[in-house]
């Protein structure tokens, strides 16, 4: 075989790696393991673009590479089946979505085996396959029978918690439960019947159904998750959302808000991902504080974080949907108040909280008392006080705090400056023209020792104590759609109760049509005769797209097992994933759900570490590199772009497949859309020259790259390659597909090292120089240091620096390339095993030990010595790099090369310069 035939390469070694199963992973070795993992893709109609594989290719990089080190390496594929586009084509075509979305896995899988993954694809799995979620609603189910006790800070069974409200009530209990469960001694527990019981439980489950604000979005016919909200419109669709009170599942996330804080000090993840979970957990240490409602017996508790300015609270502000509002308007104030309740509730929660200039609100005619310093304060209802932080309610500080600032200036409410750093002089007070006050016992303090005596203060007087409060909010977890999993739930007497453990999977039920029902109801509710026991209603939301990615990692370690989610024996042997890479999109959402879940598991002793995800690497996204065609707005001819300046055009796109090098393939253009059929153009030399710009990569941009055409044009070790050359894996960075053909070369030149002039594979057994193996050793040593630190683009110029000089020495010896194989076959797997079966081995080189790199060879100890006589170079001689400059004299003197010009004369001089050149002047 002489050229470099990558096509019947490629799919010979995939066919081999198929039937020998070479990436299968054992669930029992004496090898060390290692789990690396990608996120699992939602399989949609459109296929993969070039930007989806980056990261499949650098973790499968790093999978085959660990299998050379020796390690027993877990590389798995799946899918993320269940979601909305499937749904939303069901409803436009009928289509049913189980359908849909397996044509489009079956497109998936045969495009990433074409690129030459290491999967170890028996143990796929999709999310929307009942084996699977019958497992997802088993830890639905979990949930739903545990409690969050902080006593012991983990999740514990529901029968624990019954055994305690028995035994005391729920006065002593500390867990975590909705903001509105009552108190109940153990005879009040005694004496309420089944129905209030499970009202009650279901205020302390884990996953539970309550009245709760939620998204709201009309058009998709579903509530979301906060996290599937992008500025008030949805995220898939970009549909607007409101804000609704509906009864809903929620999951009490909020449980693990401290242990979900504290774990991102123990994993190595990307800074800004961490910031983000933290900022969405949100912790805010302060302290609460009630305000005794004047002529009532009711108290207003604020939330504030800084107790120190409280001799400054000038007035006290409840959210509008804050439970007080309506004990306490008075008469004459009871119309201007409700109906600014009214209107605030119409405005989104995010809107309320960045809309500074919109400053609205409305006075109660109530008062409240300052518990510190016993002035009376009006009370107030504004809608910058969010009802679901913190108590629902503020002291205004408006010297201190700008919201409150603004609000006290539009109302024209007092404003009262504290200081805390020291006592205040009678000129300063002058100067701030009696605006400072006098802060009492907080004077002369730090802010910080000020807030702690604040603090102190207010518990020695029974009016406060310090608090911890977490902006998270308990996730929504049911969705009004079809194509999702089914809650293993039904009602009876109003009262959710689950399924039995053997009943699953509940599978999801056939229906007509993908559509509410006319009265409203999920689509669920159009299934004939699905009812449990034939008489009680299922709940008829499904779960929201992350439920099934919230463990996926587990089932990959058993994929099979229908009598757990996974064997006991399977997780305590892969523990938990080594190597997480995907999309930074997940940051908020599927990485903080699954630590949750992971967390919950934990608890339940089922999963041995508290974290899913070791080590996590965010892939760049891939930019698509649009071309454009200018279009003259007067004659309307086409005008290449060295030219469109003499003209007035406007910049149309064209599909980047039309064009080459930035060349248009004007015929091709003609053919691609009627309107264009009659093209004229204005060509420079000949050629029409397209014009180009870095966008998203995106169908209606026509700048979308197949991986199936590069891989047929070039192979998938050149595309591997060349994803990896773009850059840093990190980073953004457009596509650019005229960038193939160098890469492409690099490995036919690769090939030829192995090859003799006439293409017939050819190595010799001679001893390696050491030049070549200084070329060899510090190879092994960059590729190797930089897999290890993640830097792939690094290594492939690394390698195209050894063929060069490898080329140079005419290396074709065994003993330099043979190691070299087995260095690149992580990066490019096919024509290494092509290789490495050419140089005579049975096996796949899949698992031949990984070389190891010499420091003895990194530094040369010989030099090859240009010779030259009177300034012409004549030859070259190899002297050991430290040999004496008086032996390279004699030695060259005697040499043949410098014998034939001497002609038996002496020679007038000779000069050495140590490694790097001879002179002979004759
Ligand atoms: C008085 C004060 C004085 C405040 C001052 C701040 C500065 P974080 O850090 O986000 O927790 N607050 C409390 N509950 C609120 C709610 N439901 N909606 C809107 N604002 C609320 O912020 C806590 C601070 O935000 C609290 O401390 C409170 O204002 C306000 F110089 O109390 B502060």
């Amino acid at each position: 075989m002489a050229e470099y035939n990558f096509k019947a390469i490629e799919q010979n070694w995939q066919q081999y790696w198929k039937e020998n199963k070479t990436f299968r992973a054992e669930n029992q070795s004496s090898k060390p393991k290692y789990y690396s993992l990608d996120m699992f893709p939602y399989p949609s109609g459109a296929g993969l673009h070039v930007g989806h594989p980056l990261g499949y290719i650098a973790s499968d990089i790093v999978s085959r590479y660990k299998r050379h080190k020796g390690f027993n390496v877990l590389h798995p594929m799946g899918f993320d089946s269940f979601g909305l586009p499937a749904e939303q084509y069901a409803i436009q075509t009928g289509q049913h979505p189980a359908i849909t979305t397996e044509q489009n896995i079956a497109r998936y899988i045969e495009q990433l085996q074409q690129i030459g993954f290491s999967f170890d694809w028996d143990r796929e799995v999709r999310t929307s396959d009942p084996n699977y979620y019958k497992w997802t609603q088993w830890i639905f189910m979990q949930l739903f029978n545990s409690w969050y006790n902080y006593e012991t800070d983990k999740a514990e069974p529901i029968e624990k918690l019954i055994a305690i409200f028995e035994k005391e009530g729920n006065s002593f209990v500390k867990a975590a439960c909705d903001e509105d469960t009552p108190h109940v001694t153990a005879d009040a527990w005694a004496r309420i019947d089944e129905k209030q019981k499970q009202e009650l439980l279901l205020k302390y489950r884990l996953t539970f159904l309550s009245e709760a604000m939620v998204n709201w979005c009309p058009a998709l016919g579903t509530v979301l998750a906060n996290d599937e909200v992008k500025d008030g419109l949805s995220e898939r669709g970009g549909f607007p959302v409101e804000r609704k009170r509906m009864r809903q599942w929620s999951m009490r996330i909020t449980a693990y808000a401290e242990r979900l804080l504290q774990g991102l000090e123990t994993i190595d993840w990307p800074e800004p991902v961490k910031e983000m979970q933290r900022n969405w957990i949100g912790k805010s240490t302060g302290a609460e504080l009630h305000f005794a409602i004047e002529n009532s017996l009711h108290h207003i508790t604020v939330f504030t974080t800084r107790i120190d300015t409280v001799f400054g609270a000038t007035f006290v502000v409840l959210a509008p949907e804050h439970d007080h509002v309506a004990a306490l308007f008075t008469e004459d104030r009871k119309a201007e108040v409700e109906a600014y309740v009214e209107m605030a509730k119409n405005r989104s929660e995010r809107d309320r909280m960045t809309d500074v200039k919109t400053i609205s609100g409305a006075f109660t005619g109530s008062y409240a008392i300052n518990p510190i310093s016993g002035e009376r304060v009006p009370i107030w209802v504004a809608d910058y006080v969010l009802a679901g932080y913190g108590t629902g309610a503020v002291m205004a500080v408006p010297a201190h705090d700008t919201r409150d600032y603004a609000f006290a200036k539009h109302f024209g409410l007092p404003i009262l400056e504290v200081v805390s750093g020291g006592d205040i002089s009678k000129e300063a007070y002058a100067a701030k023209d009696g605006k400072i006050i006098n802060s009492g016992f907080l004077n002369g303090l730090s802010v910080k020792e000020a807030i702690e005596a604040g603090i102190k203060k207010a518990e020695e007087l029974g009016v406060g104590k310090g608090k911890v409060n977490y902006r998270m909010r308990d996730a929504v977890f049911s969705r009004q759609r079809y194509w999702g999993e089914p809650v293993p739930v039904y009602f009876k007497d109003g009262i959710p109760h689950l399924l039995k453990e053997e009943e699953l999977p509940l599978v999801l039920p056939e229906i007509d049509e993908y559509k509410p029902t006319e009265t409203g109801e999920p689509p669920l509710g159009r299934a004939k005769d699905w009812k449990y026991e034939n008489h009680y209603e299922y709940e008829l939301s499904t779960m929201p797209g992350w439920a099934g990615s919230s463990w996926y990692w587990y089932r990959y370690m058993d994929p099979k097992n229908d009598t757990e989610f996974a064997s006991k024996s399977a997780i305590d042997y892969w523990q938990n994933v080594d190597l997480y890479i995907g999309g930074s999109e997940h940051a908020t959402g599927h990485l903080l759900y699954s630590r949750f879940w992971n967390q919950f598991l934990y608890d339940l002793g089922l999963v041995p570490e508290k974290e899913p995800f070791k080590k996590l690497i965010n892939q760049g996204m891939i930019q698509g590199r649009s071309n454009f065609v200018y279009r003259d707005k007067e004659s309307g001819k086409y005008v290449s772009f060295g030219l469109k300046d003499q003209y007035d055009t406007t910049p149309l796109h064209v599909d980047v497949n039309l064009v080459e090098n930035d060349i248009l393939d004007i015929n091709a253009f003609k053919s691609w859309r009627e309107d264009f059929a009659n093209a004229e153009f204005i060509l420079e030399d000949g050629k029409y020259l397209v014009g180009w710009e870095v966008e998203k990569m995106s169908k209606s941009k026509y700048n979308v790259v197949n991986p199936d055409d590069l891989v047929e044009k070039f192979g998938a070790d050149t595309l591997r390659m060349y994803e990896m050359f773009l850059g840093p894996l990190e980073q953004f960075k457009p596509w650019n597909t005229a960038g193939m053909d160098g890469v492409h070369k690099f490995l036919k030149r690769f090939w030829r090292l192995f090859h003799d002039e006439q293409g017939n594979f050819s190595v010799s057994d001679a001893e390696p120089t050491s030049g070549e193996l200084k070329t060899l050793h510090k190879t092994i040593k960059k590729v190797e240091e930089d897999i290890e630190r993640f830097s792939f683009n690094t290594s492939v110029s690394t390698f195209m620096i050894c063929v060069n000089e490898l080329m140079a020495f005419k290396t074709n010896k065994r003993a330099i390339l043979e190691p070299l194989v087995i260095t690149l076959s992580p990066y490019a797997p096919h024509i290494s095993e092509e290789l490495w079966k050419l140089l005579g081995h049975n096996e796949s080189v899949a698992y031949a030990p990984f070389p190891v790199w010499e420091e003895k060879f990194l530094t040369e100890n010989e030099f090859e010595y240009p010779v030259s006589v009177n300034g012409k170079m004549r030859g070259k001689i190899t002297f050991p790099v430290n040999k004496p400059k008086e032996e390279i004299e004699k030695e060259v003197l005697e040499s043949e090369i410098i014998q034939k010009y001497l002609e038996g004369k002496t020679p007038k001089k000779i000069i050495v310069v140590p490694n790097k050149i001879v002179n002979v002047v004759v």
